[in-house]
């Protein structure tokens, strides 16, 4: 038996006032971050986790699943569930968390969600600015009902590179990229969160962005963004990048190549 076609307006609409919804819920957290407890998750020293990030994608998934309770979910603090359902679920609760504990401002709820497989539209919701970021393929991409469109650079002369990189394999290619940047009359710019140094690339605020490796629930929403926008990526769902992450690459047209160089082999 055939089934139906998923309802994606409903969704695109779900994502945004979920994610919305989530970011004021964390900013109340937020304003009361000196008495959050602090976690540190795995080996890398700079992942850390409250219970906002964890209240958050209970609130998230409790929105989505109630609404679509067809569809499957990957989160960064729950895991994965229904994975072979069509409408599959991406989300991070706080992309940012390092700035988030810190009362550093760069930190927002991404959603994205992913229909057969393919990135399909997104969601990035940040309080700190009054930003909402939103995506869906083939529809566009906005800032704040603003349409997005990725920078006219063709040299990394021309404007700012996103850089990021964590305590997992992959840092190594790190220092050797940046100076090659700097060498190519280029400057780079980290804020701590994937999904919005995505989404900038996406506005034209950034010429690129680069991180040694990255989770899906950090960058899916705003892959959709990024290719609405007319931006170019790496192939990051390469070698199951969607469950185990992968190393990000995401430009304007004009200068992938460059930066693609800059950076070598590890880049697919
Ligand atoms: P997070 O805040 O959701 O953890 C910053 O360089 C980016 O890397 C952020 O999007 C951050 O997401 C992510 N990040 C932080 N620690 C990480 C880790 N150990 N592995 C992979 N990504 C990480
Ligand atoms: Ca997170």
């Amino acid at each position: 038996m055939t089934q139906p076609t998923p309802d994606l307006d409903a969704r695109y609409q779900a994502a945004r006032r979920v994610a919305q919804e989530a970011a004021q819920r964390g900013m109340a957290f937020y304003r009361e971050r000196e008495g959050l407890v602090v976690d540190h998750k795995g080996d890398d020293p700079q992942d850390v986790v409250s219970i906002a990030d964890k209240s958050l994608e209970a609130f998230i998934r409790a929105e989505l699943s109630g609404e679509f309770p067809e569809d499957g979910f990957i989160g960064e603090e729950e895991g994965s569930c229904d994975l072979d359902a069509r409408c599959i679920w991406v989300i991070d609760p706080i992309d940012g968390t390092r700035c988030f504990v810190n009362g550093l401002h760069n930190w927002c709820v991404s959603i994205g969600l992913l229909v057969d497989g393919e990135p399909a539209l997104g969601a990035i919701a940040d309080p700190n600015h009054g930003e909402l970021f939103q995506g869906r393929s083939g529809h566009g991409a906005f800032v704040n009902g603003k349409p997005l469109k990725v920078h006219t650079s063709q040299d990394v002369r021309d404007g700012v590179m996103g850089v990021g990189t964590t305590h997992r394999p992959g840092k190594e290619n790190f220092i050797p990229f940046l100076q090659k940047l700097l060498d190519a009359g280029g400057m780079f710019f980290r804020n701590g969160s994937g999904a919005l140094m995505t989404a900038y690339v996406a506005a034209g605020r950034l010429i690129g962005y680069y991180e040694t490796r990255i989770y899906s629930w950090d960058c899916l929403a705003g892959l959709v963004m990024l290719r609405e926008a007319g931006g170019v990526a790496n192939d990051f769902f390469a070698d199951n990048g969607l469950l185990d992450g992968n190393p990000l690459l995401v430009t304007c047209p004009g200068v992938y190549e460059q930066v693609a160089g800059m950076i070598g082999p590890s880049i697919k």
